[in-house]
């Protein structure tokens, strides 16, 4: 399997963050790539290549059929802003969000804002503080997707269902198209999907997200299936990924949440969910690429997860995964178990590779 790395991926390196009160190193280190890196390259399963420096060249127009335009000049901007204006040069990390009951409509000209205040326009909680090196980080990870995007698409002209694999962070899914959070800045999966049906003629693509957490940014952005996967509401990020929720505007009916209780999310339990999952795939017609939002933050021993999921579930997940029959591109979320997130990775990956061949 093909997989697409950038050193510039680790470039973003937040030293704190704020979990249950209490002030830990960041969980989303760069050491998780590393290990990542180490444990896949030990296999001769896995081909490691590296982006093009001149390709896209517009890099951040196929960012923009995502974000926002001023989202991204934010990301770009604020550090500087945020240190001119006395803020602590570690980090940016803002006070206030704008929740939306503290708001009244058209109350407030929010173009002008101070850039602590525009820190919390563009954010929605605590994990994603901005260094002098994350959007860099940010784009180098939208470019290694973009990159393996390609390279599957090109692949598959030739040799059908196949998997690649962009092995990224910053992670994307909870970054929306004007907000980041959860560790998340450019919503990477999305800027794949975006690119696969608006430059590659392609129809229909399903976005499957396996990590831990519900997948708020990508949710709603696509007239595709979307599968969810999380706990909500009992844990991070609490307020979104309900049964209930089945998308909004053109992507109405297409999104589908399966929210499992903590203590109930066994091997067995997790694997005849993802069946079902896969089921809805299956059974929603011409469907050309599968992008897998790839966390293993699921793992029993995580830990931010509450699952019960063991070592031995993670090539079932690849191989079910496998089932669906399409070119699929992995795109590296979760997993903060250093002991065991290059060995559940490689499951995976190698768990779907059997099962294709
Ligand atoms: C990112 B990804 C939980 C605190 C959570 C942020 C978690 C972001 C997860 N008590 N802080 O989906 O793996
Ligand atoms: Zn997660």
């Amino acid at each position: 399997m093909k997989v697409y790395y950038g050193p510039e991926c680790l470039c973003h390196d937040p030293p704190h963050e704020i979990l249950s009160g209490r002030l830990v190193p960041y969980l989303e280190s760069p050491r998780r790539l590393e290990l990542v890196k180490n444990t896949l390259s030990r296999s001769s399963s896995f081909v490691f290549l590296s982006p093009e420096q001149d390709w896209p060249h517009n890099l951040l127009s196929y960012v923009l059929a995502v974000h926002t335009e001023e989202y991204v000049d934010h990301l770009k901007t604020i550090y500087d802003d945020w240190v001119v204006d006395g803020g602590d040069k570690v980090a940016v990390l803002p006070e206030t969000f704008l929740h939306h009951r503290l708001r009244a409509p058209n109350s407030l000209d929010l173009s002008n804002l101070s850039p602590i205040a525009r820190a919390g326009l563009y954010c929605f909680d605590l994990s994603c503080p901005i260094t002098n090196d994350t959007f860099q980080a940010a784009i180098a990870a939208a470019q290694v997707v973009l990159t393996a995007a390609r390279a599957l698409a090109d692949d598959h002209l030739a040799i059908p269902d196949r998997g690649t694999f962009a092995l990224v962070r910053p992670p994307g899914h909870h970054a929306q198209d004007a907000l980041c959070g959860g560790y998340c800045f450019l919503n990477n999966v999305a800027i794949a999907a975006k690119y696969l049906l608006q430059h590659r003629g392609c129809g229909s693509v399903a976005i499957l997200d396996i990590d831990y957490h519900h997948g708020n940014g990508s949710r709603w952005m696509f007239r595709l299936p979307f599968c969810g996967y999380e706990p909500t509401p009992d844990d991070y990020p609490y307020f979104t990924g309900s049964a209930g929720e089945r998308g909004a505007g053109p992507g109405f009916g297409f999104n589908h949440n399966f929210p499992l209780a903590q203590k109930d999310a066994t091997d067995d339990v997790y694997c005849g969910t993802l069946q079902q999952a896969a089921d809805i795939i299956r059974q929603s017609g011409e469907i050309e690429y599968l992008i897998v939002s790839l966390g293993v933050d699921t793992y029993q021993e995580d830990p931010i997860c509450g699952f019960l999921l063991t070592q031995r579930c993670y090539p079932r997940i690849g191989e079910i995964i496998a089932s669906l029959g399409k070119p699929t591109l992995f795109v590296m979320e979760g997993g903060y178990h250093l002991e065991t997130l290059g060995d559940n990775v490689a499951s995976v990956l190698l768990g779907f590779e059997q099962a294709v061949v």
